[in-house]
């Protein structure tokens, strides 16, 4: 697969909190830092998400005195999964980790930043009609086939690949170059909905 002009690189959310040790740790994610760094010097375009809470967020477990990954609440746009108290504004477990190596990364996007409403994707908050504002970035840039690395495949990952499909966008996700959260079910339900989504997963090796 050769890249072309129109292409943009999307790095979701490697942040310390979802790096081992961090507060919501995705096992393994610290593996595909050197592989992004490479692959990221090869993209013209490269955005870098950054989940962004404010102290108190509704995704959080501790905001509702229940449990992380065993409760669930119901918000005003339907059940919301509970988190542990992860990548809050201006901390250190919300910095991107300082092994990331992108300097040429054109935007920065933060989401998550309403109290009230979680986002997983980079383009549509959890109540499915709040916009980020990055398709229509992406929309007056001209940039049209996307690829997706980062994490987490079942979460940001997922949602992010799925709303740009949806968005008419061509989505594809680096399978090398992810890592699951795995929930129960998750990783299972984020290949069927890039099944039915027309979302390509490929290695990284693909690219030329
Ligand atoms: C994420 C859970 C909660 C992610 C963000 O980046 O995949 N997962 N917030
Ligand atoms: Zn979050």
């Amino acid at each position: 697969m050769n890249l072309s002009a129109t292409d943009c690189l999307l790095i979701i959310d490697m942040q310390n909190d979802f790096l081992p040790g961090g507060a919501l740790e995705v096992k393994e994610g610290d593996q595909i830092i050197p592989g992004l760094n490479e692959l990221a010097g090869r993209f013209e375009h490269v955005i870098l998400t950054q989940d962004w809470h404010p102290a108190g967020h509704i995704s959080f477990a501790s905001t509702h005195h229940l449990r992380a990954f065993a409760d669930t609440v119901e918000a005003s746009y339907g059940t919301q999964t509970l988190w542990p108290d992860h990548c809050i504004q201006g901390t250190r477990g919300a910095e991107l980790h300082s092994a990331l190596d992108v300097p040429h990364a054109e935007m920065i996007l933060r989401k998550g930043f309403r109290k009230e409403i979680d986002s997983y994707s980079a383009f549509l908050e959890n109540d499915g009609a709040t916009p980020t504002g990055l398709a229509g970035y992406l929309r007056e840039r001209g940039l049209r086939r996307l690829f997706f690395g980062g994490v987490a495949y079942d979460f940001c990952v997922g949602f992010s690949a799925i709303a740009a499909a949806e968005l008419g966008f061509e989505a594809i996700v680096l399978e090398d170059l992810t890592r699951a959260v795995s929930l129960p079910g998750t990783v299972d339900g984020t290949n069927e909905a890039f099944s039915r989504g027309g979302i390509e997963r490929i290695s990284s090796g693909s690219i030329s």
